[in-house]
């Protein structure tokens, strides 16, 4: 068998092993029908590179990681938030402007009124623009939409957009994001774990529920019939959990053998014992911290010392985080987290696909992983979160 193709002269950043970045120097990557099937030494090849495969592509030293994952964004959305922002400038805070009917809910009103075309043209465009930074995987939250008919709409937009921008999309049920004004609480926790969320389990819209846990959001005990349903269904659960406040977010996730728990700046030592314990990774979104000007760092040594994995996301959305890019928020992860280069990477690979349930398909540079790959014009990898702005990866390859 031929391999359809090989890169030589390249530096891998396979992410998996020992030495930091789980970096090959003087390697060879080939890759055949949207599989990688050799991740390695040059000198290891098996047989001369003429027969060995196709097309051979020299790489002349550059740097090949796994394609990026941002595994928690909220792309799917219309308008935007610049009134308010404006209004934080002048010192109103992010709850006041919720608690005033702002914030997700003036997204909402904005979602449900765009056209199914131009929410689409919107969230592919988002896509589009990840894409060009190396991004392969996308992971999309509905929490838009709020009632049943506009959270499926949500969920079906993230599809067709990752179809039209040829990206690998994981849509997430975001079932309990705000309640929306004049609707009945205990109904509306109903509906979206019951009906809801089975029509989402059949048609299988997406792969994970999540829910804002939180004094402006929901309860801790909303959050645990939301996912207790969630889990009867089949689904996986990701939880927003301690971002503005320490409702023990982190410990409840890890109680639902959570994928993830996320934000986590007010997560105290049980909570990430919790994690620790269950396997749940911790995803740090420093471009929310960044925009609500938080102060509180998440505990990134005691996730450290207990060996919770790390990942990094850009938490995209117009309200915390209206930031289309993921080198944005690795670069944010080292300055404002001190997270190393090392661990954003980890963070946004390997991790990534980890927080998504995928990591025994991607997110590692080793034969019969998903070929999804980025090749980076740099000398070194931390350079992927030291440039602010202006690196793109020289080429992207993309299973399909
Ligand atoms: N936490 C966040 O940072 C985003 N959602 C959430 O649950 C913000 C969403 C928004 O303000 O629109
Ligand atoms: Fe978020």
């Amino acid at each position: 068998m031929k391999w359809n193709q090989l890169w030589i002269n390249a530096r891998l950043a396979t992410m998996v092993g020992e030495v930091p970045y789980g970096t090959i120097e003087d390697a060879a990557i080939a890759v055949h029908e949207g599989r990688i099937t050799y991740a390695g030494p040059m000198r290891d090849l098996p047989g001369r590179m003429a027969d060995i495969a196709h097309e051979v592509h020299d790489a002349r030293k550059a740097w090949i990681t796994p394609g990026l994952i941002d595994c928690h964004t909220h792309l799917v959305f219309a308008g935007n938030r610049a009134a308010e922002f404006e209004m934080r400038l002048q010192g109103r805070t992010y709850e006041e402007i919720a608690r005033a009917g702002g914030g997700i809910m003036s997204t909402v009103r904005a979602t449900r009124a765009a056209t199914d075309t131009g929410l689409l043209d919107a969230t592919r465009r988002r896509l589009e623009v990840l894409a060009g930074e190396g991004v392969t995987t996308v992971e999309i939250k509905s929490g838009y939409g709020l009632d049943a008919e506009a959270e499926l709409r949500l969920l079906r937009t993230a599809h067709a957009a990752g179809t039209a921008a040829n990206l690998s999309i994981v849509p997430t049920f975001l079932g309990l994001h705000a309640l929306p004004p004049g609707v009945d609480r205990a109904a509306f926790i109903a509906e979206m774990a019951g009906p809801v969320l089975r029509q989402v389990a059949q048609e299988k819209l997406a792969t994970a529920v999540d829910a804002f846990c939180e004094g402006i959001a929901f309860t801790p005990s909303e959050t645990e019939t939301f996912f207790a349903a969630a889990n009867k269904a089949g689904l996986k659960v990701k939880l927003h959990a301690d971002q503005l406040s320490d409702t023990s977010g982190a410990a409840l996730a890890a109680r639902f053998g959570a994928l993830s728990a996320d934000h986590l700046e007010y997560t105290n030592e049980n909570g990430v014992l919790a994690m620790a314990k269950a396997g749940t990774v911790a995803v740090m979104l420093p471009a929310a911290f960044f925009c609500l000007r938080e102060t509180r760092l998440p505990p990134i040594d005691l996730l450290r010392r207990h060996g919770v994995p790390m990942a990094v996301a850009s938490d995209c959305n117009p309200g915390t985080a209206p930031m289309v890019s993921l080198l944005g928020a690795m670069a944010m992860a080292a300055t404002l987290f001190r997270m190393t280069p090392e661990e954003i990477l980890k963070g946004v690979t390997v991790n990534a696909a980890r927080a998504l349930g995928l990591d025994t398909d991607r997110g590692t540079l080793e034969a019969g992983k998903r070929a999804d790959l980025a090749i980076w014009p740099i000398e070194h990898p931390a350079e992927l979160s030291y440039w602010l702005g202006g690196l793109r990866p020289q080429a992207v390859i993309r299973s399909r």
